[in-house]
């Protein structure tokens, strides 16, 4: 009795401990990432087999119950029914032993319903696991009405250490010490069904709201993205950046552990033409055994540059293989395909010059001068233990170096940068004959920061005649970016890049922002793009930018009559991107596609200042894989909760792309378009590749190209007049003046109706002739006019 009664103390002293922390797990697990759909672990859960593997709760000898099969059931014709219960433990059981494993997180759910008219009018229920000796843990739970199926719902992840040789898992009632003292509140019948019990494993997807609909900040908010270096080719801007996303692993409550860039070994990219409306192209393999260079470990702080070697263009993805070295891989274009053409890191200890007072041989930034030259500044750190105000302000940690003609070889020695206070993220560009080499400053090695330099952990610039500098504390010009926590609340390191597009100067930093959204304010150091303008001085030297959600003006409207791709987000909530096979139909075939996915009722995408001109958009397409039954798109105009302008119902077999549409009539005009999605609630919509609207077709013409002239003839004025039939079907063409007209049939496509009218006058003044052309198109005849002016002439 005494051994029982010790067991059953130590039974809910454990359960009660683990009580709060998993009532939060389970508030939170609803709005929460969504899971994955695991195996259902237990075996005749929706007890469709009768009692098959179900059997009474045994942990004590005190447990005991009756179960019998019954046709009340919550799904499906049979459920469970527990009566004669002897203690509030006394429920179904089932053994999971060899099924779960330590150190694993699952989910459970469960249906559970009591009718006893004497009962509470609610009462709670737990599903708990008994591990062995003594070990019970409560690891979902409902309180439920009388009468009504309540759902028991729970995450939990078994305990590293735990033994799972005798796993088993039962439904109950809470605990009580004498629960035969009040048989109809503790130990009344219920019914059990639909147990499952599944492995969770976290969704990535943000399905927080982390840029609001008119902000530019952060670029993107459906996955990070540290370190952004900026490169522009052919009016769009690239932006490259350490894969953040790689590491945020959000457990059941949604939150990430920290952020160690240890897994990073991957670059993410997105660009723009507009620089509100950002095409995600997905992520270049760079590292690792899958990665493009397999010699290397990790892919942090890219840059890029392109250059014609050979006479072909080359493009030049700079990385830091961690701390340890920079490497280069080089691409057919912007996003690729990739290629090692090196084999090994391109910046070592071995490299000349490279590795005296470095801590770090990482952060490469690449600039080709004018004359082809091609340069690396690279390194970081330089803390030498000596707390000394001389290393903390000079510890000249990062170099430049030319780079071979080849952009993947080195040429002579490094060279030290003396920048005050440096510490990494060097990147070099040039503006007006000047060079400006930026850098993140460092947080203090332990001696008093100089207060001419720049304050710790901010983006400071040099300038200079030379990208080889020299570069020398006297060339030290200021500050570019404060510290991002003076802006975000959240701090930590930047890193930064600049860039010209349609003759501004911009600038791109990362802060916290998304991470800080996603949490609620906490943040595990996932960072996210920004971009701000850059404004110069008369002197050259730079006005110091400020942080904010705000960014930078779209820079023209985006033109919808063509194939968009759907991956092309200015604000979005709740989705996600993947790579799929085949080349994309906007960027090409050797260019990477993907498809937004993880797509849930309510979730929705949208475009920025999208221009449907005057005449208007007829229709819109979506390029869809429908994954279940009753999902639409609906349009909408200027916000997310304006009025739904069409809806595509996407109604097709599932599993296939295909294009679906639907009419618009009357979007004219300049607008913001959300693509809001519904369909069943719990379902996985549709994923979605590309977008395209179709335009009003302007009515037919006849095109002429008319000339008029007047000109003497003796001493009367002429008037020529002349209609090139520009378009494709022959014309009848009336050539109308003051002084007569005429007409000429079959004007043939690319040929001319000429007639030079005598004026009988030997002055006149200016006028105009009006050309009528008449010609079948489309099926319909169809008559266009046009005027043509002439000068006044005196031939007297
Ligand atoms: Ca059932
Ligand atoms: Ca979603
Ligand atoms: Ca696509």
């Amino acid at each position: 009795m005494l051994k029982r009664v010790r067991k059953s103390v130590v039974r809910r002293v454990a359960a009660a401990a683990v009580t709060g922390a998993l009532l939060a797990t389970a508030v939170a697990a609803t709005t929460g990432p969504v899971q994955a759909a695991g195996q259902n672990i237990i075996v005749n859960g929706g007890f469709e087999d009768g009692l098959s593997s179900w059997f009474v709760n045994n942990g004590n000898s005190t447990d005991g119950a009756t179960l019998s099969p019954t046709t009340d059931a919550y799904a499906g014709s049979s459920a469970v029914l527990v009566t004669n219960r002897k203690t509030t433990g006394s429920g179904p059981m089932q053994d999971l032993s060899g099924k779960v494993q330590a150190g694993k997180t699952y989910a459970i759910t469960a249906r559970v319903k009591y009718e006893n008219p004497n009962s509470p009018a609610t009462k709670q229920f737990f599903a708990t696991m008994h591990y062995g000796g003594s070990t019970y843990t409560n690891v979902g739970t409902v309180t439920v009405a009388r009468g009504q199926w309540g759902l028991i719902q729970g995450t939990f992840t078994i305990p590293a250490g735990q033994s799972v040789t005798t796993a088993r898992l039962f439904l109950e009632t809470p605990w009580t010490s004498n629960p035969s003292s009040a048989p109809d509140t503790h130990l009344m019948d219920f019914k059990v069904d639909d147990v499952s019990v599944s492995e969770f494993t976290p969704s990535t997807t943000i399905e927080a709201l982390g840029k609001n609909p008119g902000e530019g900040n952060p670029l993107i908010s459906h996955k990070f993205g540290a370190d952004g270096n900026a490169f522009v080719h052919d009016g769009r801007v690239y932006i490259y950046m350490t894969n953040d996303t790689q590491e945020y692993k959000p457990g059941p409550t949604g939150v990430s552990s920290t952020n160690t860039y240890a897994s990073i070994n991957t670059i993410t990219v997105i660009s723009s033409d507009d620089l509100m409306n950002w095409v995600d192209h997905g992520e270049i393999p760079v590292a690792g055994p899958n990665g493009v260079a397999r010699y290397a470990n990790n892919s942090w702080a890219p840059a890029m540059e392109s250059k014609v070697v050979g006479g072909k263009e080359k493009f030049f993805l700079y990385f830091a293989n961690n701390g340890g070295g920079s490497g280069v891989i080089v691409g057919d274009s912007p996003v690729g395909p990739w290629h090692d053409e090196r084999g090994n890191l391109l910046i070592t200890s071995a490299t000349p010059g490279a590795s005296n007072g470095i801590n770090w041989l990482f952060d490469p930034g690449v600039f080709i001068d004018d004359d082809g030259q091609g340069y690396l500044v690279f390194g970081g750190g330089g803390d030498d233990g000596t707390r000394s105000a001389e290393n903390t302000n000079h510890p000249k940690s990062t170099r430049v170096i030319r780079l071979g003609d080849d952009m993947i070889s080195t040429n002579g020695s490094a060279e030290v940068i003396d920048a005050p206070l440096v510490f990494e993220a060097g990147h070099l560009f040039k503006r007006d004959g000047k060079y400006y080499y930026s850098y993140s400053s460092n947080f203090g090695f332990g001696g008093t920061v100089d207060p001419n330099g720049p304050p710790t952990g901010a983006i400071a610039y040099l300038m200079a005649d030379s990208p080889m500098g020299p570069w020398t504390p006297e060339t030290y010009k200021g500050i570019i970016f404060k510290n991002p926590g003076t802006y975000f609340g959240a701090g930590g390191n930047n890193h930064q890049s600049v860039f010209q597009l349609n003759g501004q100067y911009y600038f791109t930093y990362h802060a916290q922002t998304l991470n800080s959204r996603i949490t609620g304010g906490a943040t595990q150091g996932f960072r996210s793009p920004h971009l701000a303008k850059l404004d110069f001085n008369a002197d050259g030297t730079i006005k110091e930018v400020r942080g904010d959600y705000k960014g930078v003006e779209q820079i023209r409207n985006l033109d919808p009559y063509r194939v968009i791709e759907a991956e092309t987000i200015a604000w979005q909530q709740g989705i996600a991107t993947k790579k799929i096979d085949g080349g994309s139909e906007e960027f090409g075939a050797q260019a990477p596609n993907l498809a937004v996915y993880d797509v849930d009722n309510g979730d929705w995408t949208s475009l920025a200042k999208v221009d449907f001109g005057t005449a208007g958009a007829t229709g819109v397409t979506a390029k869809v894989r429908p994954l279940a039954a009753g999902g639409r798109i609906e349009v909408r105009l200027d916000g997310r909760n304006s009025p739904v302008v069409a809806t595509i119902p996407v109604d097709a077999p599932l599993g296939e792309w295909t294009r679906l549409s639907a009419k618009l009539d009357g979007v004219k005009g300049v607008h913001d378009v959300y693509f809001t999605y519904a369909g069943p609630e719990g379902a996985d919509l549709f994923e979605i590749d590309s977008w395209a609207f179709e335009a009003e077709q302007s009515s037919p013409e006849v095109k002429l190209t008319v000339t008029a002239s007047s000109r003497c003839i003796g001493s009367s004025v002429y008037l020529a007049v002349t209609a090139v039939n520009d378009g494709d079907a022959p014309a009848t063409v009336t050539l109308t003046t003051p002084y007569g007209s005429k007409t000429v049939t079959g004007v043939a496509p690319g040929k001319q109706a000429y007639q030079s009218f005598n004026t009988r006058a030997g002055q006149i003044g200016a006028g105009k002739v009006t050309v009528a052309g008449t010609a079948t198109i489309g099926g319909k005849q169809v008559t266009t006019s046009y005027d043509a002016a002439y000068t006044a002439a005196d031939c007297r």
